[in-house]
Parts: C-alpha cells; structure tokens; sequence
C-alpha cells in the first residue's frame, strides 16, 4: 500500500458547513443562504477494513439496498456516456462480507434501452422509471442508500426519491457520492426525504451507520455524517475515516449490479473492446485544480492498492464475467512511474491476453516513452490525456501544473507507438480571454497534426466542492443556487445550451468558441487521416458496427438513444 500526500500543509479537505436552524426547503427559495463552506487543512482518521468489520458486523440479515437512479441528460444531448456502477458495487460488496442482505438497483443498468424525453421535452432519462424502482425497493428495504455522483441530475433524483419516501414513509434514506459531499446541507434542506448524509469515501461510514442505526445506538457521532437533528440543528461531522487498506476491501458486487447488460449494447465510456468492465487501481488525487470537486471529496490522499492485487482482480473478472477489456474509472489513474512499470511486468508475467483503457482522463507526468511502449505491449489501447487547456496562463490559474511542451511531446510518442488518443479540454474559465480561447484551440488543432484521435472541447460548469465554485459563489456571480442551476449543468453534451461563467466573455462567444475547438480538431484530423472520416460515416448505416475511436462510441451512442427515444415517444 503506498500513499502519497502532496503539499499536506495546503490539503483541501472537507466542507464544514456551518450549522442551520431552517428546514425551509431552499428550491425556489430566493432567501434561501447559500451553506458557507470552509476547507480544512490536514488528514482525516484511517481505518483498516477488518478492524470495521469485527467492530460494526450486521447485528442480522436486515435488508439495504443501494440505488443508483436513472441517468439524466439534456434532451439534445450529442452523447449520453454510461457505465456500470462502481461506486454502488464496492458498498455492497463490503455490506454484503458484514452480513446484510444487500440488494443493488442500479437503475440504469436494470433498464438500460429505456431512453425516454420528458414531458416538457428538456431532458432525456436512461433507466428504470420511478414506479419500477419504488417496486423494486420493496416494502422488507430498511435503509436505502442513494448513490449520487452527478449534481446535473439533481431535481429529478429527488423527485425519485420524494416519491420514494412517499410510497415507503419508514424507509430510512442514506445519500453519498460526489454531489451530496459537496453541499451537504444544501441537500437535506432541499430534500427532507433524505434522513442522512454520509460524505466522502462510503464504505466505512455506511458500514458504521447501519450498525448503530440497526442496534438503536446514536449515530450524530460517526464521522461523515451530515443530518438535521430532531431539534432541527443541522450537524454535519466533515469527512469520513478514509479506509487504511483499500486493497483489502471486499471486491465490488458485480453479482448484483446487472453488469451483464452493459455488454450487449456496448455500453462504455470509453471504446468497447469487448465485454469492458470497470476497474479502479487508485483513489484520490494530490492535486488540486480549481474547477475540480476531488479535493473536497478524497482530499489530496491518494492511494494506489499493489499492482498485484490489481491485476488478481482483473484475473478475477476475466474468470467470473468473461471480461477481456478493463476501463479505469480512477481520477488520474496514472502518476507514478514506477507504478505503472510494475503493473505491466506483472500482466506480461501472467500472460493476460486483455485490452485496457484510460477512458476518464489522466495526468502525463509518468507518460515518457517507456512507460507509453510499456502500456502498449501489455495492451493498453485508449489514453484519454486532460491537458484542460492550451494556455499556459490558464493552466497556471487553475493549478494543473502541466507542462504543455512536456504533453505535446508525450502525445506525439503515445501516436507514434500505436494507442489510440484523446484530450480533454476546457474553455470559458471565469479569467479567459478571447486570447486565451483562442490557444486552446490553437492547442486543439495542433493535437490533430500530431495524430490525436478524439478532442472533447467543454465550456467550463462550476461544480459544487470546486475552489472556482466557491470563489463564483463568493463573488456573486452565482447568485442563487437552485433547480436552474443544477438543470444549466447538463450543457456539457448539448451544443446549444448557451451558459458561461467567464467574465470577460458573452455565453454565445464560448458556445462558439466550444464548436469551433471541437470543428477544427476534427477538420484538421479527417483532412490529414481521411480513412477516419469514411469509417466514421459507417456508424449510421451498419448495424454491427464496432467503433474504435470515442468520436464513433459517442455517435454509436447517439445513434441508439435516438431510437431508443423514437421508440418511447411512439409507444
Ligand atoms: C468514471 C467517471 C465517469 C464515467 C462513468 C461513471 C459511471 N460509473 O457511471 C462517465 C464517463 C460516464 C462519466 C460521465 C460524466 N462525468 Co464523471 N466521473 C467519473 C469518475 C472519474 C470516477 C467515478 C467512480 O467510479 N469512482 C470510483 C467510485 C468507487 O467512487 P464513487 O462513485 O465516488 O463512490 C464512492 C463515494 O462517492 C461514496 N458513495 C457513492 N455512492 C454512495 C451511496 C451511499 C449511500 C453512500 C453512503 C456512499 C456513496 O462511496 C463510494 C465508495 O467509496 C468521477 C470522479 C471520481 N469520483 O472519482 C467523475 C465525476 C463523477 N464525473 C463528473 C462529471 C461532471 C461527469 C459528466 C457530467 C461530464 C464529464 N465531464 O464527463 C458526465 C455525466 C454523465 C452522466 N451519466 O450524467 C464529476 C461530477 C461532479 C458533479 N458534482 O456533478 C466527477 C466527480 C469528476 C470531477 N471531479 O469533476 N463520469
Ligand atoms: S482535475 Fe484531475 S489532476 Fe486535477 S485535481 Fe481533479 S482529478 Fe486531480
């Protein structure tokens, strides 16, 4: 196990919001005050895996279920991407060695071809409909827990759950993820529904809870917890205990998670190789962007497991799914060298026909040429690079402590060796200029002459628990935090969503900007590799089509939601 923690003294770590009186709910609430969020300086408790188990075991079989709801996106969402649900397997998989009797709804993975626009025609869901989830619950559910990585989707998941409370009114609800940790109280006043809180890394914390919760002993204490008390004090106790030993946890429950669905319609975030399953060798990032909710969520700890115990897991999926291709869902997956080297030695060792990928974005400090020849022959195919920009200013601003003469350099080796790239990149940040929207996609382009396959070009969106969302809150230029907020987030898959939050320009400029970046990357790149044009034109007519870059995933997907959406619309 090794752990690195860069720059402890500046750690980013969890809101403490200050404690509240009203149970007002804040949606349509224009008097509703924003949670003041301060971020502390240090390290959370650890806690090994066995010393959880033995100290929080299930009391008896009480049924929990895990729910992660329906996917939400535009209605003209250019791409609806979808992947298994990792977060909601590794609870269950630890709730489940504890002694409950778990249960995961995963919502999108249970009703995968359910595609449907809503009724004012705004958005576009993906999976199961409320009444088929409130069945599944099923009256025996004591504890719900209710996965929520995406704030863009939050007025309809708490539709979801208002209706779930409603039709189960003793039903304790438990929300984690990624948007609940980062505005805690903002989510227990919007929603009432939800009983608790629990931020941060959930399985220790959730472990805790159930255990007090089902032997009738306080839970205000556990660390994570963020609830409105009996007497209507808001409490919140920062971040939970960070696990000590993330590769002794339990693997993740893939049994109960429906995994099999994804395989059929080559449902992935990345390229589908094959039958792809999710893997996740690190948690936490050291670094801290500004428009990036990781440090408010892992802190800057960042843990990688053995890269044995990897590979063990991925020999365990390849013998209980058939799995042959391995997406990393980590936040950089790769910043070690020496890591990675060892990774690679032990697949060759074991002589592991697979495929695997980086489809989530990572960092190209450790990508020199020994390390891009060293993945490539042990059969990494897709690198996702997030360079996030092509100004060395905004780079500077927002603290990606990246190199652009370094990743340039680091792309044209990955090209040359014969993976298969993309790059990530932002503009509209609340600094940018026309100059500096300009370099990126000057950066753009010059990333297709080099070879570069896929280019997504995003407008910037303040996330909650980001230093830029806090920094826009402070300065008013959020003013209100409400369903219409949440709702502008999902302009990152719809062109025509004209929102910014940049100073200095209008929203039509970056929405510009955003297609211009995106037109002339690929411009560039049919112009210099025409044989990617004419395969890109065979998504559209051949069924059987196998896309092989993220440009023909995404229209693969495209392609499918529109007539999984036709379909709904005429039934
Ligand atoms: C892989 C990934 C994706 C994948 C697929 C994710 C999936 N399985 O569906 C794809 C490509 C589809 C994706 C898309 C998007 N993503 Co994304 N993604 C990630 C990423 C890198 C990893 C998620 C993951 O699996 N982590 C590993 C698991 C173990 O962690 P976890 O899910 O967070 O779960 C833990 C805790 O949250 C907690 N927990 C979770 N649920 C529950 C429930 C209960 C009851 C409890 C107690 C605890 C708990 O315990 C878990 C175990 O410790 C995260 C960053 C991150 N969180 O690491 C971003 C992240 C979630 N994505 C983000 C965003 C913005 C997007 C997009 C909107 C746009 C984009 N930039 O691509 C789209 C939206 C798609 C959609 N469906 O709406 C943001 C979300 C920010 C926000 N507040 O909305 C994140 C946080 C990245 C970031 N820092 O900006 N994403
Ligand atoms: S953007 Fe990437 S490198 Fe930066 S803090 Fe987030 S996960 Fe880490």
């Amino acid at each position: 196990m090794s752990v690195t923690d860069l720059d402890p003294g500046e750690t980013a770590a969890g809101a403490v919001i200050a404690p509240s009186h009203t149970r007002e709910r804040s949606r349509n609430n224009p008097n509703f005050q924003r949670p003041k969020v301060t971020r502390r300086a240090g390290l959370q408790n650890t806690m090994a895996v066995e010393d959880a188990l033995s100290a929080f075991a299930a009391q008896d079989r009480s049924k929990v279920v895990i729910l992660r709801p329906p996917a939400v996106f535009s209605a003209r969402a250019y791409s609806t991407p979808v992947s298994a649900a990792l977060g909601p397997a590794y609870l269950a998989g630890l709730l489940e060695t504890a002694g409950y009797n778990v249960d995961v709804i995963d919502a999108i993975a249970e009703d995968l071809q359910n595609i449907r626009v809503s009724e004012d025609g705004r958005f576009k869901f993906q999976g199961l409909d409320t009444d088929a989830i409130i069945e599944r619950v099923g009256p025996d559910t004591r504890v719900l827990g209710v996965s929520m990585m995406f704030s863009q989707g939050w007025p309809q998941m708490r539709a979801v759950i208002e209706e779930i409370k409603r039709a189960y009114p003793n039903l304790v609800i438990v929300a984690g993820g990624e948007h609940p940790t980062a505005m805690p109280e903002y989510i227990v006043h919007d929603c009432p529904e939800i009983d608790y809180i629990i931020t941060g890394e959930g399985e220790l914390a959730f472990l805790e809870f159930l255990h007090n919760h089902f032997a009738g002993e306080p839970v205000q204490d556990i660390p994570g917890i963020a609830f409105i008390g009996s007497d209507g004090v808001y409490i919140n106790n920062g971040l939970s205990r960070r696990i000590a030993d993330f590769a002794n946890l339990p693997r993740p429950a893939w049994h109960l998670c429906h995994v099999e669905n994804f395989f059929i319609g080559n449902w992935t975030h990345g390229i589908p190789y094959g039958r792809n399953m999710l893997i996740l060798a690190t948690r936490g990032c050291p670094y801290q962007c500004t428009f990036c909710s990781n440090p408010t969520m892992w802190t800057t700890r960042y843990v990688m497991r053995p890269a044995t115990d990897v590979v063990d897991e991925i020999e365990w999926l390849i013998d209980t799914y058939q799995a042959n291709s391995f997406d990393f869902a980590d936040l950089t997956a790769i910043v070690k060298k020496e890591w990675v080297l060892e990774f690679c030695a032990e697949l060759k060792r074991r002589n592991l026909k697979i495929v695997w990928q980086l489809p989530s974005g990572t960092r190209s400090e450790a990508l020199d040429r020994e390390t891009l020849q060293s993945i490539y022959d042990a059969g990494c195919r897709l690198l996702t690079y997030a360079p996030e920009s092509g100004s060395e200013d905004s780079l500077k601003r927002i603290k990606k402590k990246v190199k652009l003469e370094n990743l340039s350099k680091s792309l044209r080796d990955a090209i040359d060796i014969g993976h298969n790239v993309k790059i990530n990149l932002i503009i509209g940040f609340p600094h940018e200029t026309r100059r500096h929207c300009l370099d990126t996609v000057l950066f753009a382009m010059k990333a297709a002459t080099i070879g570069v396959h896929d280019c997504l070009v995003s407008v910037f969106t303040p996330y909650p628990g980001s230093e830029l969302y806090d920094e826009l809150c402070e300065s008013r230029v959020i003013k209100t935090v409400n369903d219409g907020y949440f709702n502008d987030l999902t302009l990152q898959f719809d062109l025509s969503i004209k929102d910014s939050y940049c100073h200095h320009l209008a929203s039509w400029e970056t929405a510009l900007y955003r297609v211009i970046g995106m037109g002339m990357f690929y411009s560039v790149s049919f112009l210099w590799h025409p044989s990617r044009a004419l395969r890109l034109v065979q998504v559209f007519y051949k069924n059987d089509f196998k896309p092989s870059t993220v440009l023909e995933q995404r229209l693969h997907d495209m392609r499918a939601s529109m007539r999984l959406a036709r379909m709904s619309k005429s039934a």
